[in-house]
């Protein structure tokens, strides 16, 4: 009796931290990886497409690959980098990201970033809201994370990408 009391308390406990863990920490993690702080900003109503950043980190000893991702509230979803052609900073499609072995890459304003276009859904997209995204890496497999919305940028982001 007094092992089913605490066994049930345990399994309590957890189910009330483990929630609480996720949301303050904001990272998701699915076999070596580990995706942190995904986010958007916040655009005007009829901006055409809207942008999404996190930091993706690799603690394992083998590369990985980023090969698309896909939301439910975009009919398409790119991933995009920003490049330096004669002197002008411009965005372009990229089919894969790898994501090297003990390393991390940052999607951020002026770097990567996900690019979601043809939105259909744009209740999500205010401050304050959050909208699934799933990335799919090559030998981990898919990653479904929530992409916060938010009027600002985090403090240590660069400024907002504009299109
Ligand atoms: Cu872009």
């Amino acid at each position: 009796m007094l092992k089913t009391v605490t066994l049930e308390k345990v399994l309590l406990l957890a189910a009330l931290l483990l929630p609480a863990c996720y949301v303050e920490a904001h990272e998701y993690a699915k076999g070596h990886l580990a995706i942190a702080h995904p986010w958007s900003m916040e655009l005007p109503p009829n901006a055409p497409t809207v942008a999404a950043y996190f930091v993706i980190s690799n603690a394992g000893p083998d590369a990985d690959r980023l090969t698309g991702v896909d939301s439910p509230v975009a009919g398409a979803a790119q991933l995009h980098e920003h490049v330096n052609k004669d002197g002008l900073m411009k965005m372009q499609q990229v089919q894969t990201v790898d994501i090297p072995a003990g390393g991390e890459v940052k999607f951020a304003p002026m770097a990567y970033h996900v690019m979601l276009l043809d939105l259909k859904d744009r209740s999500k997209l205010t401050d304050g809201q959050a909208f699934p995204l799933t990335l799919h890496f090559e030998k981990t497999g898919d990653v479904t994370v929530d992409v916060k919305v938010q009027k600002q940028a985090p403090d240590d982001a660069p400024p907002a990408h504009a299109h």
